[in-house]
């Protein structure tokens, strides 16, 4: 099933507080890749830039006390959640007053405290967490739902296919949220796997699939706060979010496997100008109030900034702090 784009069709606040949240990570991640470039955060480093509608419009569609479970490419879905800035740029930076005091890094943003259990370096490797959360939710009659996001590469592991038939046949409360970016890597999808169409995956699980334009942050919300209604009720949905990451896929990929004229034309589309426009258009936001909104987004940015700067390393003494090491009796 495909949908069309939507028009405005929320209200002014919700819009522009989906506008806000997309703006807070672009800043964020613009910002990263500069502090990248100045060796300030070091290690691997996955960009989500082009990709903001999909966290922002699915994590908007979950309960407060819902579970997230995502990828390496993370940081907009930590933030949405509500994991601080401050918070989430120490932890980029390795200091102690970051979410996982500096343990975890750019891949492993992890807090329990918000439900948002990691941050995942494995392909595929949330989805068996998600599952477990859920069953477990299940049998300590919790009402929550999970949300699993993970990318179309993951769809080739095992643990996918795993994943989803436990997931369907116990009927546990799992959103699981495929955010297409056409490539795992260099590698694009029609490459790796014979059957393209996503959905079809989950239909031969007997699950609900839905497919999604990802650009287009409205559709991706209504789509989402479907999914889980529905999740909520009655088992597990998939939903397929096609969206485009505007950067390579690490900060150590050449890029040298799609055309410029590719990521122009996905550019062209990009998901804060799409919104922004069609708020003008309908008369729901000025270009002052706009330029309002991403300053407060970059000033937000500056203050996490200088709180990571302003931050502590662990002491040398603390290295072996929770390793526990030693032959299993
Ligand atoms: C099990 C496993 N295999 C391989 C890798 C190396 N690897 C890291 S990211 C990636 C591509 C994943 O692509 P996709 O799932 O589409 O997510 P995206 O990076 O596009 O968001 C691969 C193969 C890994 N981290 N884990």
């Amino acid at each position: 099933m495909s949908r069309a784009p939507a028009p405005v069709t929320l209200p002014r606040e919700r819009a522009l507080a989906l506008l806000t949240d997309m703006l807070r990570i672009r800043r964020f991640e613009e910002r990263c890749a500069d502090l990248y470039g100045q060796q300030k955060i070091r290690g691997f480093l996955h960009l989500y830039i082009g990709e903001e509608a999909v966290a922002v419009g699915a994590v908007r569609a979950l309960a407060a006390d819902d579970a997230i479970v995502a990828t390496y490419r993370e940081h907009g879905h930590a933030l949405v959640r509500g994991i601080s800035a401050n918070a989430i740029m120490a932890e980029m930076y390795g200091k102690r007053e970051g979410c996982c005091r500096g343990r975890g890094g750019s891949m492993h943003l992890f807090d329990a405290a918000t439900g948002f259990y990691g941050g995942n370096a494995i392909v595929g490797g949330g989805l068996p967490i998600a599952v477990g959360l859920a069953l477990a939710d299940r049998m300590q009659d919790r009402s929550r739902v999970t949300a699993v996001f993970f990318g179309e590469g993951a769809i080739a592991e095992g643990a996918f296919h795993e994943s989803m038939n436990l997931a369907a046949l116990w009927r546990l409360p799992v959103a699981f949220f495929c955010e297409n970016n056409l490539y795992a890597m260099g590698t694009a999808l029609a490459r790796s796997e014979s059957q393209t169409d996503l959905c079809v995956k989950a239909a031969a699980f007997g699950m609900p699939a839905v497919r999604v334009d990802g650009m287009d942050v409205i559709a991706v919300h209504e789509a989402a706060r479907e999914a889980v209604a529905r999740v909520r009720e009655g088992g597990p949905c998939f939903v397929e979010f096609q969206t485009y990451r505007y950067r390579a896929h690490s900060m150590f990929d050449p890029d040298l496997y799609r055309d410029n004229a590719e990521v122009e034309t996905w550019k062209a589309r990009g998901p804060i100008h799409n919104l922004s426009n069609r708020l003008k258009a309908d008369g729901l936001l000025t270009e002052d109030e706009f330029l309002a909104i991403d300053a407060d987004a970059a000033k937000e940015v500056e203050a996490a900034v200088a709180f990571a700067e302003a931050g502590s390393l662990e002491p040398v003494d603390d290295l072996a702090l929770d390793v526990v090491a030693g032959a299993a009796r």
